[in-house]
């Protein structure tokens, strides 16, 4: 295969490169292609945006369509996720000062990690000190963490219509165990949305990592008004 040089793209032209790479799972031109547009200055959000996640869209459609079979998609996820390591110090890197506390991570039954490692990221940015428990938690690990680090939000991400039930199994045990109060729930993921949120007894749902982080800051602050 001809190797392409970066370098000699236009911005527009590298990231949709960036965007073919991901669906063809090379993680190498990937890691490169996001090099070259950090190295020009481009933002995290719109290296994300218009290069990784518009691939991996495209991945999700074709996956969906029976075109890509589930070892292509782990490689798209693999190039992905190689990528984010380089933007995570842009992404994390902050001189807010610390506004809170979130736990988060994907629920039982549910591997998917892409996105939640991306919200997980961003709240770091924007301040947040995140305690994050990977793929396929259940309960009583979301709980057990709720309490030892006194968590002022539980986030919670699903991506399978089979799983996003497991979150208000999760506010369920919250309640009995006495901590519902004590901690804001937010959960998001693909196939959720805002009525699914309301109906299982969430505080917030967001569509994405930047709305994550709005909501997110508004919530703890209302919390502190309500407590002064
Ligand atoms: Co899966 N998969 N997958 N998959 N996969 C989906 C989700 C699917 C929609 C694909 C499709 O059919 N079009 C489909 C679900 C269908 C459904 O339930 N309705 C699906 C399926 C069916 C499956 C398997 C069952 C396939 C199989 O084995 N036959 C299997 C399930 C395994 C399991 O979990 N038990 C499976 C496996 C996999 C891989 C392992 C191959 C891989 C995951 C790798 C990994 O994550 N480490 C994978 C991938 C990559 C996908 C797609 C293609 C991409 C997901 C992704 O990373 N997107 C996905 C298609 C799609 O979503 N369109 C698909 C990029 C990411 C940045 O976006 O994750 O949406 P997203 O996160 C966003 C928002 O959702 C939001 O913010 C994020 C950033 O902006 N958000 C939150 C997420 N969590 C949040 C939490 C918050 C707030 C916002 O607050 C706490």
């Amino acid at each position: 295969m001809e190797e392409i040089d970066f370098k000699s793209l236009s911005d527009e032209e590298l990231l949709e490169q960036m965007g073919d790479d991901l669906y063809d799972g090379l993680s190498d031109e990937v890691v490169k292609a996001t090099e070259e547009a950090i190295s020009r200055g481009m933002s995290p959000h719109r290296i994300l945006q218009e290069g990784l996640v518009a691939g991996m869209e495209i991945v999700g459609e074709d996956f969906r369509d029976g075109v890509l079979f589930v070892p292509e998609v782990m490689m798209a996820a693999k190039a992905m996720k190689a990528a984010m390591e380089l933007l995570r110090p842009l992404l994390t890197q902050t001189n807010a000062p610390k506004v809170g506390t979130m736990v988060i991570g994907t629920v039982k039954g549910d591997i998917h990690d892409i996105g939640k490692n991306l919200v997980a990221m961003m709240m770091e940015g924007a301040g947040f000190n995140v305690v994050n428990l990977g793929i396929n938690t259940p309960a009583e690990k979301f709980l057990a963490a709720v309490e030892e680090h006194k968590a002022d939000i539980l986030g919670m991400s699903a991506m399978l219509t089979t799983t996003m039930p497991y979150m208000q199994v999760v506010i369920e045990q919250l309640k009995t165990s006495g901590l519902r109060d004590k901690v804001i729930v937010m959960v998001g993921g693909a196939p959720l949305n805002e009525d699914f949120a309301v109906e299982i007894g969430a505080d917030a749902y967001a569509r994405d990592a930047g709305v994550a982080v709005e909501k997110a800051k508004a919530l703890i602050l209302e919390r502190k008004a309500a407590n002064a």
